[in-house]
């Protein structure tokens, strides 16, 4: 694919990092901007000072702006030798995960740079992630906080540092082979070859798109390169516990994408399912009520309690596939019968296949787990035929 690009050297001869490329690819740098109307001057600046004329370079801003963010850029780009593109959704489809899809998809380089738009991501650092792409022959560079050289100076207060450290090393622990020579999961900052880059494997939730592209598309060779995280230029942070919750949300998905470990979370939530299913029981037989009727409640409670785990951690991105009281009903519907099942099923394997009721028990309860999680998905959680979405209004500016 071809490229205009404008010859730099209107505005003076860039900086020359002290990196120098290797072999020079294309980069486009992708930003993706919620109200940083204050940075935006400051960050194209640093970007034309810091990379030199022999890497074209395009930047392309994925903006969901409510203020004149869209505006600033066009007007900034004006001085920039370089092609500056704003896409601008009006509709934030998957928020920061979403922008930055939005963004890698757009982009026509070689080499994709991904940073933030609040200049706590130093540009200067664009050239050497490419040039050790280059050198290394790496599908991922990632700008890590967390090896030698590099910090985290401008994460404000000891709080977000514990956050920031106590996320990393979760994230690390859960995902140890497909993270190795990844210190910093957590980094917005990092290259990558648009070869390495598969659209449809991206689903991200809205936060971390570096953790959801070495978890998912697994990219053939990863360096790091240290940097010192800044302090942002202007403007506030837009992370907040909402965003913590997100981002606990997106663990679970990613940890839980394959059928096997999603069997597994769907066996671990039904095992917590037994105490609310006891709790009930014991309250409903406490009041005097028959214990029959009352298993029949209590099981309801542990369904209940199921559903909304399974619904959050699990099924979360499958949901819209039906209204909440179909799902609601088919889930009720399956767990039930499971119980009703159960006992004919134990019937069998004892009086036809001579099993002893131990046994039989077990096979009976592996069989309708097994039967319950495969009709979960396939009643309760299979996609639907012809459902697509996605808005974005490419401009470019100057
Ligand atoms: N397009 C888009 N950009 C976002 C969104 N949320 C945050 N950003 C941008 O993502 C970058 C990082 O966000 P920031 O608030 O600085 O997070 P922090 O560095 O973790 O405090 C900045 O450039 C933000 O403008 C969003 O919903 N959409
Ligand atoms: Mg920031």
């Amino acid at each position: 694919m071809t490229h205009e690009y404008t010859a730099p050297g209107e505005l003076g001869e860039p900086v020359v990092e002290a990196v120098e490329v290797a072999e020079p690819g294309a980069v486009t740098i992708v930003v993706p901007t919620f109200n940083e109307s204050a940075n935006i001057r400051q960050l194209l600046r640093q970007i034309t000072e810091s990379v030199p004329s022999r890497l074209p370079c395009e930047v392309v801003f994925v903006d969901d702006s409510t203020d004149d963010t869209p505006e600033v850029i066009h007007e900034a780009a004006k001085d920039c030798p370089f092609p500056v593109t704003v896409l601008h959704r009006d509709e934030p489809v998957g928020g920061l995960g979403g922008a930055v899809v939005e963004g890698m998809k757009a982009a026509t380089s070689e080499w994709i740079v991904v940073m933030d738009g609040d200049c706590q991501h130093p540009p200067s650092l664009v050239p050497e992630l490419v040039a050790t792409g280059e050198l290394t022959n790496a599908g991922l560079v990632v700008a890590s906080r967390y090896i030698k050289g590099g910090s985290r100076a401008g994460l404000a207060g000891s709080y977000r540092v514990a956050v920031s450290r106590g996320a990393t090393w979760l994230t690390k622990a859960l995902f140890p082979r497909r993270l190795h020579g990844i210190s910093d999961p957590m980094s917005g900052f990092f290259a990558i070859r648009r070869s390495a880059v598969t659209a449809e494997v991206l689903q991200p939730l809205g936060y971390k798109i570096l953790l959801e592209l070495a978890v998912r598309s697994r990219p053939r060779g990863v360096s790091e390169v240290p940097f010192v995280f800044q302090d942002r230029f202007a403007g506030e942070s837009k992370s907040s516990a909402q965003e913590g919750f997100r981002f606990l949300r997106h663990l679970a998905g990613l940890r839980t994408a394959s059928p096997v470990a999603r069997m597994i979370g769907f066996g671990l939530i039904g095992a917590t399912g037994f105490v609310p299913n006891l709790l009930a029981l014991w309250i409903l037989t406490g009041a005097g009520m028959h214990y029959v009727p009352a298993e029949i409640v209590a099981n309801q409670f542990g369904v209940a309690w199921n559903f909304l785990l399974i619904e959050h951690l699990l099924f979360r991105d499958r949901r819209r596939h039906r209204r909440l009281w179909d799902r609601v009903g088919r889930f009720a519907l399956l767990a039930n019968a499971d119980l009703v099942l159960r006992i004919p099923l134990i019937a069998l394997f004892v009086h036809r296949f001579g099993m002893g009721a131990l046994s039989a028990t077990a096979l009976a309860l592996v069989t309708t787990f097994v039967l319950r999680f495969v009709g979960t998905e396939a009643l309760v959680y299979l996609p639907r035929r012809g459902r697509g979405s996605g808005t974005a209004t490419a401009r470019r500016a100057a």
